[in-house]
Protein backbone atom coordinates (compact mmCIF):
# COMPACT_ATOMS: atom_id res chain seq x y z
CA UNK A 1 0.00 0.00 0.00
CA UNK A 2 1.05 4.00 -0.65
CA UNK A 3 0.57 6.52 0.96
CA UNK A 4 -0.86 9.35 -0.87
CA UNK A 5 -1.20 12.92 -0.27
CA UNK A 6 -4.66 13.67 -2.11
CA UNK A 7 -6.02 17.26 -0.60
CA UNK A 8 -9.49 17.76 0.67
CA UNK A 9 -11.79 19.52 -2.51
CA UNK A 10 -11.70 22.78 -1.05
CA UNK A 11 -8.30 22.89 -0.29
CA UNK A 12 -7.10 26.81 -0.75
CA UNK A 13 -4.49 25.72 -3.20
CA UNK A 14 -5.25 23.44 -5.85
CA UNK A 15 -9.18 24.29 -5.37
CA UNK A 16 -8.74 26.96 -7.46
CA UNK A 17 -6.61 25.05 -10.22
CA UNK A 18 -9.91 23.22 -10.55
CA UNK A 19 -9.46 20.28 -7.85
CA UNK A 20 -13.16 18.87 -6.46
CA UNK A 21 -14.60 15.58 -5.62
CA UNK A 22 -14.76 14.27 -9.36
CA UNK A 23 -10.86 15.22 -10.32
CA UNK A 24 -9.97 13.53 -6.95
CA UNK A 25 -12.19 10.36 -8.13
CA UNK A 26 -10.32 10.37 -11.27
CA UNK A 27 -6.63 11.07 -9.91
CA UNK A 28 -7.44 8.08 -7.16
CA UNK A 29 -8.06 5.58 -10.03
CA UNK A 30 -4.80 6.62 -11.36
CA UNK A 31 -3.26 6.01 -8.27
CA UNK A 32 -4.58 2.62 -8.03
CA UNK A 33 -3.63 1.57 -11.86
CA UNK A 34 -0.02 3.22 -11.85
CA UNK A 35 3.32 0.73 -11.70
CA UNK A 36 4.30 2.42 -8.09
CA UNK A 37 7.36 -0.67 -7.85
CA UNK A 38 9.46 2.67 -8.40
CA UNK A 39 8.14 4.66 -5.83
CA UNK A 40 8.96 2.73 -3.01
CA UNK A 41 6.15 3.31 -0.53
CA UNK A 42 5.21 6.71 -2.21
CA UNK A 43 3.95 9.26 -0.95
CA UNK A 44 2.50 10.21 -4.37
CA UNK A 45 1.09 14.07 -4.27
CA UNK A 46 -1.58 15.40 -6.04
CA UNK A 47 -1.10 17.97 -8.81
CA UNK A 48 -1.91 19.74 -11.75
CA UNK A 49 0.49 20.22 -14.78
CA UNK A 50 0.68 24.13 -15.89
CA UNK A 51 3.97 23.78 -18.07
CA UNK A 52 6.08 21.74 -19.90
CA UNK A 53 9.21 22.53 -20.87
CA UNK A 54 12.28 20.20 -22.91
CA UNK A 55 13.30 18.81 -19.63
CA UNK A 56 10.37 19.04 -17.00
CA UNK A 57 7.10 18.87 -16.10
CA UNK A 58 5.90 21.85 -14.12
CA UNK A 59 3.67 20.82 -11.66
CA UNK A 60 0.88 23.10 -9.43
CA UNK A 61 0.91 21.51 -6.09
CA UNK A 62 -0.67 21.72 -2.44
CA UNK A 63 2.66 22.98 -1.48
CA UNK A 64 3.31 24.68 -4.32
CA UNK A 65 5.41 24.23 -7.83
CA UNK A 66 7.57 22.15 -8.34
CA UNK A 67 9.24 20.54 -11.52
CA UNK A 68 8.80 16.95 -12.11
CA UNK A 69 10.93 14.70 -14.81
CA UNK A 70 7.89 12.02 -16.71
CA UNK A 71 9.67 9.00 -17.97
CA UNK A 72 9.65 8.37 -21.59
CA UNK A 73 7.19 5.18 -20.58
CA UNK A 74 4.34 7.28 -19.07
CA UNK A 75 1.16 7.43 -21.08
CA UNK A 76 -0.61 9.45 -22.42
CA UNK A 77 2.99 12.06 -21.89
CA UNK A 78 1.44 15.02 -19.96
CA UNK A 79 0.51 18.11 -20.74
CA UNK A 80 -0.79 21.67 -19.09
CA UNK A 81 -4.32 20.79 -17.74
CA UNK A 82 -3.20 17.20 -16.69
CA UNK A 83 -4.16 15.94 -12.93
CA UNK A 84 -0.93 13.57 -12.24
CA UNK A 85 0.37 12.12 -9.22
CA UNK A 86 4.22 13.07 -8.69
CA UNK A 87 6.39 10.91 -6.37
CA UNK A 88 8.91 13.90 -4.75
CA UNK A 89 12.13 13.29 -3.81
CA UNK A 90 12.81 16.54 -2.62
CA UNK A 91 15.36 18.17 -3.75
CA UNK A 92 18.73 15.98 -3.87
CA UNK A 93 16.52 12.78 -5.81
CA UNK A 94 13.95 14.83 -7.70
CA UNK A 95 10.19 14.46 -8.47
CA UNK A 96 8.85 12.13 -11.15
CA UNK A 97 5.45 12.06 -12.72
CA UNK A 98 4.43 8.42 -11.82
CA UNK A 99 0.49 8.53 -13.22
CA UNK A 100 -1.44 10.76 -15.05
CA UNK A 101 -5.34 10.95 -14.34
CA UNK A 102 -8.04 10.21 -17.05
CA UNK A 103 -8.66 13.19 -19.33
CA UNK A 104 -12.21 14.47 -19.56
CA UNK A 105 -11.19 16.17 -22.34
CA UNK A 106 -8.61 16.74 -24.76
CA UNK A 107 -7.67 19.45 -27.34
CA UNK A 108 -5.71 17.62 -29.66
CA UNK A 109 -4.49 18.48 -33.75
CA UNK A 110 -2.63 16.26 -36.08
CA UNK A 111 1.31 16.30 -34.97
CA UNK A 112 2.86 19.27 -37.49
CA UNK A 113 5.84 17.71 -36.95
CA UNK A 114 4.71 14.35 -38.71
CA UNK A 115 3.14 11.17 -37.81
CA UNK A 116 -0.52 10.05 -37.52
CA UNK A 117 -0.60 10.61 -33.74
CA UNK A 118 -2.01 13.64 -32.79
CA UNK A 119 -0.19 16.05 -30.49
CA UNK A 120 -2.47 16.87 -27.80
CA UNK A 121 -2.41 20.68 -26.99
CA UNK A 122 -4.39 20.79 -23.72
CA UNK A 123 -6.12 18.74 -21.56
CA UNK A 124 -9.30 18.66 -19.08
CA UNK A 125 -10.51 21.90 -20.76
CA UNK A 126 -14.26 23.37 -20.25
CA UNK A 127 -13.84 26.04 -23.15
CA UNK A 128 -11.93 26.02 -26.22
CA UNK A 129 -11.21 30.19 -26.83
CA UNK A 130 -10.82 30.10 -30.77
CA UNK A 131 -9.23 33.44 -30.58
CA UNK A 132 -8.85 36.01 -33.88
CA UNK A 133 -7.42 39.05 -34.16
CA UNK A 134 -9.72 41.80 -36.16
CA UNK A 135 -6.56 43.65 -37.44
CA UNK A 136 -5.73 41.15 -40.02
CA UNK A 137 -8.39 39.57 -42.31
CA UNK A 138 -10.42 36.53 -40.30
CA UNK A 139 -10.13 33.59 -42.35
CA UNK A 140 -13.50 31.54 -43.03
CA UNK A 141 -11.30 27.78 -43.30
CA UNK A 142 -9.87 28.38 -40.17
CA UNK A 143 -12.68 29.30 -38.23
CA UNK A 144 -13.99 26.24 -39.39
CA UNK A 145 -11.19 24.42 -38.93
CA UNK A 146 -10.81 25.53 -35.16
CA UNK A 147 -14.30 24.63 -34.98
CA UNK A 148 -13.43 21.07 -35.89
CA UNK A 149 -10.69 20.66 -33.60
CA UNK A 150 -12.82 22.16 -30.33
CA UNK A 151 -16.08 20.31 -31.09
CA UNK A 152 -14.02 17.33 -31.27
CA UNK A 153 -11.99 18.10 -28.34
CA UNK A 154 -15.35 16.95 -26.28
CA UNK A 155 -15.20 20.94 -24.64
CA UNK A 156 -17.48 23.50 -25.50
CA UNK A 157 -16.14 25.70 -28.27
CA UNK A 158 -16.29 29.93 -28.42
CA UNK A 159 -15.53 32.11 -30.97
CA UNK A 160 -12.99 35.46 -29.28
CA UNK A 161 -12.97 38.10 -31.80
CA UNK A 162 -10.23 40.83 -29.97
CA UNK A 163 -9.34 43.84 -31.15
CA UNK A 164 -12.77 45.41 -31.83
CA UNK A 165 -10.99 49.06 -30.79
CA UNK A 166 -8.29 48.73 -33.05
CA UNK A 167 -10.97 48.31 -36.52
CA UNK A 168 -14.49 49.99 -37.62
CA UNK A 169 -15.83 47.32 -39.36
CA UNK A 170 -16.29 45.13 -35.98
CA UNK A 171 -19.86 44.46 -36.53
CA UNK A 172 -19.62 43.48 -40.33
CA UNK A 173 -17.01 41.29 -39.55
CA UNK A 174 -18.55 39.39 -36.47
CA UNK A 175 -21.67 39.01 -39.05
CA UNK A 176 -19.50 36.91 -41.16
CA UNK A 177 -17.75 34.58 -38.47
CA UNK A 178 -21.95 34.09 -36.90
CA UNK A 179 -22.45 32.95 -40.17
CA UNK A 180 -19.95 30.20 -39.98
CA UNK A 181 -20.38 29.45 -36.51
CA UNK A 182 -23.62 28.52 -36.46
CA UNK A 183 -24.87 27.74 -32.61
CA UNK A 184 -21.30 28.41 -31.27
CA UNK A 185 -21.11 32.05 -29.70
CA UNK A 186 -19.10 34.57 -30.88
CA UNK A 187 -18.01 37.00 -28.36
CA UNK A 188 -16.49 40.44 -29.21
CA UNK A 189 -13.83 41.81 -26.56
CA UNK A 190 -10.96 44.29 -26.55
CA UNK A 191 -7.92 43.90 -24.18
CA UNK A 192 -7.55 47.47 -24.63
CA UNK A 193 -10.99 49.01 -23.38
CA UNK A 194 -12.00 45.64 -21.62
CA UNK A 195 -14.97 45.45 -23.58
CA UNK A 196 -16.40 42.09 -23.94
CA UNK A 197 -14.04 40.76 -21.06
CA UNK A 198 -16.55 40.84 -18.59
CA UNK A 199 -18.62 38.22 -20.31
CA UNK A 200 -15.37 35.87 -21.12
CA UNK A 201 -14.41 36.02 -17.07
CA UNK A 202 -18.03 35.21 -16.28
CA UNK A 203 -18.10 32.08 -18.05
CA UNK A 204 -14.82 30.78 -16.82
CA UNK A 205 -15.84 31.21 -13.33
CA UNK A 206 -15.81 29.38 -10.96
CA UNK A 207 -14.10 26.38 -11.76
CA UNK A 208 -13.90 26.12 -15.59
CA UNK A 209 -10.59 26.01 -17.57
CA UNK A 210 -10.18 27.07 -20.89
CA UNK A 211 -7.94 27.14 -23.59
CA UNK A 212 -7.06 29.68 -25.91
CA UNK A 213 -5.79 29.04 -28.95
CA UNK A 214 -5.21 30.94 -32.36
CA UNK A 215 -2.73 33.04 -34.77
CA UNK A 216 0.42 34.30 -33.65
CA UNK A 217 -0.49 37.88 -32.90
CA UNK A 218 -4.07 37.07 -32.26
CA UNK A 219 -4.38 38.75 -28.96
CA UNK A 220 -4.39 35.74 -26.94
CA UNK A 221 -1.74 36.72 -23.68
CA UNK A 222 -3.32 40.24 -23.87
CA UNK A 223 -6.32 39.00 -23.32
CA UNK A 224 -4.85 36.24 -20.67
CA UNK A 225 -3.54 39.79 -19.08
CA UNK A 226 -6.76 41.36 -18.81
CA UNK A 227 -8.88 38.46 -17.28
CA UNK A 228 -5.96 37.94 -14.85
CA UNK A 229 -5.68 41.37 -13.90
CA UNK A 230 -2.22 41.23 -14.16
CA UNK A 231 0.99 41.18 -16.25
CA UNK A 232 0.97 37.01 -15.72
CA UNK A 233 2.04 36.38 -19.84
CA UNK A 234 4.69 38.38 -22.00
CA UNK A 235 2.47 40.03 -25.05
CA UNK A 236 4.18 41.49 -27.95
CA UNK A 237 3.54 43.83 -31.14
CA UNK A 238 2.44 42.66 -34.36
CA UNK A 239 4.37 42.88 -37.78
CA UNK A 240 2.93 46.19 -38.98
CA UNK A 241 3.38 45.36 -42.67
CA UNK A 242 1.03 42.07 -42.65
CA UNK A 243 -0.37 42.78 -38.59
CA UNK A 244 1.07 38.69 -38.49
CA UNK A 245 2.45 38.34 -34.67
CA UNK A 246 6.05 37.12 -33.40
CA UNK A 247 5.39 34.06 -31.98
CA UNK A 248 5.37 35.53 -28.72
CA UNK A 249 4.22 32.66 -26.99
CA UNK A 250 6.34 29.27 -26.41
CA UNK A 251 4.55 27.34 -24.28
CA UNK A 252 1.62 26.46 -23.24
CA UNK A 253 0.66 28.13 -19.84
CA UNK A 254 -1.61 27.40 -17.22
CA UNK A 255 -2.44 30.13 -15.36
CA UNK A 256 -5.34 30.75 -12.23
CA UNK A 257 -7.69 33.49 -12.69
CA UNK A 258 -8.43 35.74 -9.12
CA UNK A 259 -11.84 35.87 -10.15
CA UNK A 260 -12.04 32.50 -10.68
CA UNK A 261 -11.43 29.69 -13.21
CA UNK A 262 -8.12 28.31 -14.83
CA UNK A 263 -6.88 29.54 -18.64
CA UNK A 264 -4.45 27.77 -20.03
CA UNK A 265 -2.37 30.46 -22.61
CA UNK A 266 -1.38 28.71 -25.87
CA UNK A 267 2.14 29.25 -28.75
CA UNK A 268 0.29 31.04 -32.10
CA UNK A 269 -0.60 28.18 -34.10
CA UNK A 270 0.66 27.83 -37.47
CA UNK A 271 -1.25 24.65 -38.94
CA UNK A 272 -4.74 23.08 -37.47
CA UNK A 273 -4.32 19.95 -38.97
CA UNK A 274 -7.18 17.79 -38.43
CA UNK A 275 -7.27 13.90 -37.16
CA UNK A 276 -10.08 11.17 -37.09
CA UNK A 277 -13.44 13.60 -36.08
CA UNK A 278 -15.50 12.07 -33.84
CA UNK A 279 -18.38 14.46 -34.72
CA UNK A 280 -16.67 17.34 -35.36
CA UNK A 281 -17.25 18.07 -38.70
CA UNK A 282 -21.33 16.94 -38.73
CA UNK A 283 -21.28 19.55 -35.92
CA UNK A 284 -19.55 22.56 -37.99
CA UNK A 285 -20.74 21.58 -40.97
CA UNK A 286 -23.93 20.86 -39.71
CA UNK A 287 -25.52 22.98 -42.48
CA UNK A 288 -24.41 21.12 -45.00
CA UNK A 289 -24.50 17.83 -43.72
CA UNK A 290 -28.31 17.85 -42.92
CA UNK A 291 -28.54 18.93 -46.45
CA UNK A 292 -26.47 15.87 -47.55
CA UNK A 293 -29.30 14.10 -45.90
CA UNK A 294 -31.79 14.98 -48.54
CA UNK A 295 -30.23 14.10 -51.39
CA UNK A 296 -31.19 11.47 -53.94
CA UNK A 297 -28.57 9.25 -53.24
CA UNK A 298 -26.85 8.29 -50.19
CA UNK A 299 -23.33 8.25 -50.92
CA UNK A 300 -23.89 11.29 -53.18
CA UNK A 301 -20.73 13.22 -53.69
CA UNK A 302 -22.52 16.38 -54.18
CA UNK A 303 -20.96 17.25 -57.46
CA UNK A 304 -23.03 16.72 -60.87
CA UNK A 305 -25.43 13.89 -59.21
CA UNK A 306 -28.95 14.26 -60.11
CA UNK A 307 -31.07 15.02 -56.91
CA UNK A 308 -28.24 16.33 -54.93
CA UNK A 309 -29.79 19.04 -52.14
CA UNK A 310 -25.86 20.67 -51.67
CA UNK A 311 -25.83 21.64 -55.22
CA UNK A 312 -29.18 22.78 -55.46
CA UNK A 313 -29.09 25.24 -52.48
CA UNK A 314 -25.76 26.80 -53.65
CA UNK A 315 -27.86 27.37 -57.10
CA UNK A 316 -30.38 28.92 -54.79
CA UNK A 317 -27.92 30.93 -53.11
CA UNK A 318 -28.97 29.16 -49.44
CA UNK A 319 -25.36 28.19 -49.12
CA UNK A 320 -22.27 29.46 -49.69
CA UNK A 321 -20.23 27.52 -52.45
CA UNK A 322 -16.98 28.50 -50.91
CA UNK A 323 -18.14 27.00 -47.73
CA UNK A 324 -18.84 23.65 -49.74
CA UNK A 325 -15.84 23.83 -51.59
CA UNK A 326 -13.79 23.93 -47.79
CA UNK A 327 -16.26 20.76 -46.62
CA UNK A 328 -15.12 19.19 -49.46
CA UNK A 329 -11.35 20.04 -48.12
CA UNK A 330 -12.09 19.04 -44.84
CA UNK A 331 -13.82 15.48 -45.91
CA UNK A 332 -10.72 14.69 -48.11
CA UNK A 333 -7.85 15.59 -45.64
CA UNK A 334 -10.02 13.54 -43.02
CA UNK A 335 -9.65 10.53 -45.21
CA UNK A 336 -6.11 10.88 -46.10
CA UNK A 337 -5.40 11.18 -42.08
CA UNK A 338 -7.88 7.94 -41.72
CA UNK A 339 -5.44 6.28 -44.32
CA UNK A 340 -2.18 7.33 -42.48
CA UNK A 341 -3.62 5.63 -39.06
CA UNK A 342 -4.54 2.69 -40.98
CA UNK A 343 -0.85 1.97 -42.42
CA UNK A 344 0.61 3.29 -39.31
CA UNK A 345 -1.10 0.33 -38.00
CA UNK A 346 -0.53 -2.10 -40.38
CA UNK A 347 3.70 -1.61 -39.96
CA UNK A 348 5.32 -3.71 -37.80
CA UNK A 349 6.61 -2.01 -34.34
CA UNK A 350 9.74 -0.70 -34.05
CA UNK A 351 10.40 -0.33 -37.98
CA UNK A 352 10.66 3.55 -39.12
CA UNK A 353 7.77 4.41 -41.69
CA UNK A 354 9.47 4.20 -45.02
CA UNK A 355 10.23 7.49 -46.84
CA UNK A 356 7.66 9.27 -48.95
CA UNK A 357 7.46 8.61 -52.80
CA UNK A 358 6.25 11.81 -53.80
N1 LIG B 1 -5.71 47.44 -30.06
C1 LIG B 1 -5.63 46.24 -29.53
N2 LIG B 1 -4.47 45.57 -29.57
C2 LIG B 1 -4.42 44.34 -29.01
C3 LIG B 1 -5.56 43.74 -28.39
N3 LIG B 1 -5.21 42.52 -27.96
C4 LIG B 1 -3.91 42.37 -28.29
N4 LIG B 1 -3.43 43.46 -28.93
C5 LIG B 1 -2.06 43.64 -29.42
O1 LIG B 1 -1.75 42.61 -30.34
C6 LIG B 1 -0.36 42.27 -30.24
C7 LIG B 1 -0.19 40.78 -30.08
O2 LIG B 1 -0.76 40.38 -28.86
P1 LIG B 1 -0.32 39.05 -28.06
O3 LIG B 1 -1.22 38.96 -26.90
O4 LIG B 1 1.13 39.04 -27.81
O5 LIG B 1 -0.70 37.93 -29.14
P2 LIG B 1 -0.66 36.34 -28.95
O6 LIG B 1 -1.89 35.81 -29.58
O7 LIG B 1 -0.44 35.98 -27.53
O8 LIG B 1 0.60 35.94 -29.84
P3 LIG B 1 1.62 34.67 -29.68
O9 LIG B 1 2.03 34.57 -28.28
O10 LIG B 1 2.74 35.02 -30.60
O11 LIG B 1 0.85 33.48 -30.17
C8 LIG B 1 0.17 43.09 -29.07
O12 LIG B 1 0.83 44.23 -29.58
C9 LIG B 1 -1.05 43.50 -28.31
O13 LIG B 1 -0.89 44.70 -27.62
C10 LIG B 1 -6.78 44.48 -28.36
O14 LIG B 1 -7.81 44.06 -27.86
N5 LIG B 1 -6.75 45.73 -28.94
MG1 LIG C 1 1.01 34.88 -26.61
ZN1 LIG D 1 -25.47 15.74 -52.68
Amino acid sequence: MISVVSPAPDDPSLGPFGWDHLVRDRWMAAVAGADVTRVDGGPLVAGRVVRTSRRFTHVATADGLVQALAPHELEPPPVAGDWVALWDGGVERGARVEAVASRTTELARRDPAGGSEGQVLAANVDLVLAVFGLDRPVRPGRVERSLVLAHDSGAVPVVVLTKVDAVDDADAQAAAVRALAGEVDVILVSSVTGAGTDELAGRLAPHRTAVLVGESGAGKSTLVNRLAGRAVQRTAEVRTADAKGRHTTVTRDLIVLDGGGVVIDTPGLRALGLLDSAGGVAATFDDIETLARQCRFRDCAHGDEPGCAVTAAVAARAVDPERVLRYHAVIAELAEADQAVAEAARRPRGRPSPPPTS
